[in-house]
């Protein structure tokens, strides 16, 4: 029950949690004076769950500041760019999330950030790199969420934080001038795909993503295919990893509270052998954990999806079987 030996990681090992309840899903499209970004409880649920006491027994010292407090942007204010919706928003909230992250890597510090939807990430993975520049990421998720604002149909910017991570065609907007492109194609894995647009396909076989979607994970197995996919962005187990983890991979079955569940997700097991493998490598840096979004489903469905988040932090933080 401790967390394996990191060549990164100064001891004693100490993980910082970034609460951010804020979702900018839009799900109908509707015009720029009606337009709201929804609060999303789900970070909170995790914490109140008892997240922090959990991590500190397996033998993390862990930092809890609260949550993220985001500047507000009046709709009125913040009209499309293009097809986005919200960019000043999304931006501003997820530059301030690079900076906090940004700070715990340079610390030495785990940033496990709990969200709160998946453009968060456009944050997390940005404060990765500025410490760890060679740093590879692995996606796990039932969506690619490399749809540029050009291929987008919904212009939810949740759909797209890899496309801007990797600065593709489009993503050139100066309100997201602060990302630094600096993740490469060579260095990206995705797990558990199954709800992919037909202009992300495109991209994923253009820029020679490897995918590893559930397809895989049934014909291999979850052991091979994450063997695989860290042989590929990490073939000599040299480089830190940042693991980011949308709870849609999930079936949901599992893991219903969500903003945008798909059937034929991983199982509980499947999902939580992700998080154990990286954990076994020891190179782990940072750890998203996103879209727990407690208002979208029965109370019991929230409180499995709560305690399957917390479940896989845990994993990923080194909660061992034996
Ligand atoms: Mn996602």
């Amino acid at each position: 029950m401790s967390p394996s030996k990191s060549p990164f990681l100064p001891e004693p090992y100490t993980a910082s949690i970034v609460g951010c309840p804020f979702s900018f899903s839009c799900k109908t499209p509707f015009s720029a004076g009606q337009r709201k970004a929804g609060v999303d409880k789900g970070p909170i649920h995790l914490v109140e769950a008892g997240l922090v006491d959990q991590l500190t027994e397996i033998g993390w010292k862990v930092k809890f500041d609260g949550h993220h407090q985001f500047e507000e942007v009046s709709a009125a204010d913040d009209p499309q760019i293009g097809k986005l919706r919200n960019p000043r928003l999304v931006s501003r909230v997820t530059e301030a999330v690079a900076k906090a992250v940004g700070e715990h890597v340079q610390n030495g510090e785990l940033p496990v950030t709990l969200g709160g939807d998946h453009s968060l990430a456009m944050g997390t993975i940005s404060g990765t790199l500025s410490k760890y520049p060679d740093a590879c990421v692995i996606w796990v998720d039932a969506h690619a969420d490399i749809n540029t604002p050009e291929t987008t149909d919904s212009g939810n910017i949740h759909g797209m934080p890899v496309s801007f991570l990797l600065g593709l065609e489009g993503t050139k907007i100066p309100e997201f001038s602060w990302i630094k492109p600096l993740l490469t194609p060579d260095r990206l894995v995705y797990i558990g795909l199954r709800d992919i647009d037909d202009g992300e396909k495109k991209i994923l076989k253009e820029h020679n993503i490897k995918a590893f979607s559930m397809h895989e994970v049934d014909k291999y197995g979850i052991g091979k295919v994450v063997e695989l996919a860290l042989d590929h962005v990490n073939a000599k187990r040299d480089r830190p990893i940042h693991l980011s983890f949308d709870v849609d991979a999930m079936d949901p079955t599992v893991a219903p509270s969500t903003g945008t569940p798909v059937r034929g997700g991983l199982t509980f097991r499947e999902g939580h052998y992700i998080c154990e493998a990286v954990q076994e490598t020891g190179l782990l840096v940072a750890f998203d954990l996103v879209e727990v979004n407690p208002s979208l489903a029965d109370a019991a469905s929230v409180q499995a999806t709560v305690a399957v988040g917390c479940s896989l932090v845990r994993a990923a933080l080194g909660e061992t079987l034996l």
